[in-house]
């Protein structure tokens, strides 16, 4: 059964306008889920205007009125937990058991977490001999927000809380792949009382619907969050209309293991950074590098806890790993399980689609694969593969470790696992990423800076960081009359 998802504009849906739509199918069966609206530069325009006219009265809003819309947002998609998780894992193929534990609830924090976060805000004064200064945060105005498709409600949802809380008026743009939650998300919005035109949604691709939204004259700010190259091609599109712009790219991320560790615990730890999401995360750790000395027992037990994970039905609630997002984006990963091959390296597990049962048959299942002997400035070993592919390196110094891990284009996350509170310090401190976690992974806490350095991004979001990204500072002097 497959219905029509069309585009979200002043509070309401809405074909395009000139009614194309494309398919949207849901890539562990290549079943029809949708037929999606496909919006080019008029219907962007049409988003940006009704975003425009509602920025007056949403901008004025007080901070209690938008913090506790937030709330309500977040009970709403709460009070449908189930619902936005079956969408999520329909629309990416990820496992069900994924989009309930982690996808739909990060959503509801991220608008709990914003409103709660604007209802503190404080914002600064400073005092002078003559004078006294003090800041004010003012709205951008309307800002477009563009997200990937591996994350989609959680990305998005992290963008537009704090958006929101600030009092922008937003037009999203949500991956062509995966664009039904969004749309569920809009008819939440409306029940939980935000105001029409305030939240916007434009689906459709990248070089006709989102480059569209990032070069309008009206559109003050972009959020973006997907790969390097787009990236790229975004900062060159905004730069010269003096947009602020917030970049959350692709990742090559290194867990760097300790001979001293728990060898079980960092295993567990490593197989999880690796495989989450079928290794679809910017954070996942898909190179694994290991002091020489437990080399070998490390491998063993890695290799046994990726096979032992279960490949097969997203929506089984045992399955920890679903569909890739998409036939295509299969041929890329098994494009470099082959450049490994060429490279010299060996495939210890997987590499191969696994046999499943129709309709699954028609999937884009790939199996976890693990490759070793490949040497770390290779290309399978230093370029964003952004699948289910692990390589695991022997390392024999702590300087060797870190060279390694430093030595991608790439700089967004790390972890470092070892048992020496001195060496995880000195450790983290080399590593040129925006983010260390120290025997663990992606653990985390919605306060901190979150970001990249290098091609990884520019910009952090979380917390004070997106309330900043969001609203522009003004400082206000006022000079005191009298002897002070
Ligand atoms: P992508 O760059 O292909 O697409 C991201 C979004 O940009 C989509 O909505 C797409 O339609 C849009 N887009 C494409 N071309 C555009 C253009 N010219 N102008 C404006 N918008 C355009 O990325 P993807 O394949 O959807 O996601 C995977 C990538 O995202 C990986 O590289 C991954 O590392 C990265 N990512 C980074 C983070 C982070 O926080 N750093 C988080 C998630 C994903
Ligand atoms: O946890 C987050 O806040 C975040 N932005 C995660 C991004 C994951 C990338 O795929």
């Amino acid at each position: 059964m497959s219905a029509e998802l069309d585009l979200w504009i002043q509070g309401a849906p809405r074909p395009a306008r000139g009614s194309e739509r494309f398919a949207n199918t849901n890539p562990a069966t290549g079943e029809l889920i949708s037929e999606v609206a496909r919006a080019r530069a008029e219907d962007v325009a049409d988003a940006v205007s009704a975003a425009k006219a509602a920025l007056p009265a949403w901008r004025s809003t007080s901070v209690a009125e938008r913090a506790d819309i937030l709330d309500a947002i977040a009970d709403g998609i709460e009070a449908d937990l189930d619902g936005f998780a079956e969408a999520e894992s329909r629309d990416t193929g990820k496992p069900i058991s994924l989009a309930r534990s982690i996808d739909i609830p990060r959503a509801i924090a991220n608008f709990r977490f914003f409103a709660g976060a604007v209802r503190h805000d404080e914002t600064g004064f400073h005092r002078m001999d003559h004078a006294i200064n003090y800041t004010l945060r003012k709205p951008l105005g309307v800002v477009g927000l563009i997200t990937p498709w591996n994350l989609p409600l959680y990305l998005l949802t992290w963008k537009t809380a704090p958006a929101l809380a600030m009092g922008n008026t937003l037009v999203a743009k949500p991956s062509e792949l995966t664009p039904s939650t969004a749309s569920r998300m809009a008819e939440v919005m409306k029940g939980a009382g935000l105001p029409d035109g305030v939240f916007n949604i434009v689906h459709g691709f990248g070089a006709e619907c989102g480059e569209a939204l990032v070069s309008h004259d009206d559109v003050s700010a972009i959020s973006f969050t997907g790969g390097t190259q787009t990236g790229a091609r975004v900062a060159a599109t905004a730069a010269p209309r003096f947009k602020k712009l917030s970049l959350e790219l692709g990742g090559k991320n290194s867990t760097l293991v300790f001979a001293d560790v728990d060898l079980d615990e960092a295993v567990q730890g490593a197989v999880r950074a690796g495989f989450t999401n079928q290794g679809q995360v910017c954070l996942c750790g898909s190179r694994v590098l290991i002091e020489r000395p437990i080399y070998e027992a490390f491998r063993e037990r890695f290799i046994a806890g990726v096979r032992a994970m279960e490949v097969g039905d997203p929506r089984d609630p045992a399955t920890r790993i679903g569909s890739l997002v998409s036939a295509d984006h299969r041929s890329k990963v098994e494009s470099y399980i082959a450049l490994a091959r060429e490279e010299g390296g060996h495939i210890l597990t997987g590499g191969a689609r696994p046999a499943l049962p129709a309709p699954l048959d028609r999937g884009a299942f790939l199996e976890p694969t693990v490759v070793d002997g490949l040497a770390p400035d290779c290309r399978t070993s230093t370029e964003e593969i952004f699948g289910p592919v692990v390589t695991l390196h022997p390392f024999d110094t702590e300087e060797e470790a870190i060279a390694i891990a430093n030595g991608t284009q790439y700089g967004l996350a790390a972890s470092v696992w070892t048992r020496d509170l001195e060496r995880a310090h000195r450790v983290s401190a080399q590593l040129d990423t925006g983010m260390v976690w120290v025997n663990t992974w992606l653990m985390r806490d919605l306060r901190v800076p979150f970001g990249g350095v290098k091609a990884s991004g520019v910009g952090r979001e979380g917390g004070k960081y997106s309330l900043g990204f969001f609203s522009e500072s003004v400082n206000i002097c006022v000079k005191l009359g009298g002897d002070r």
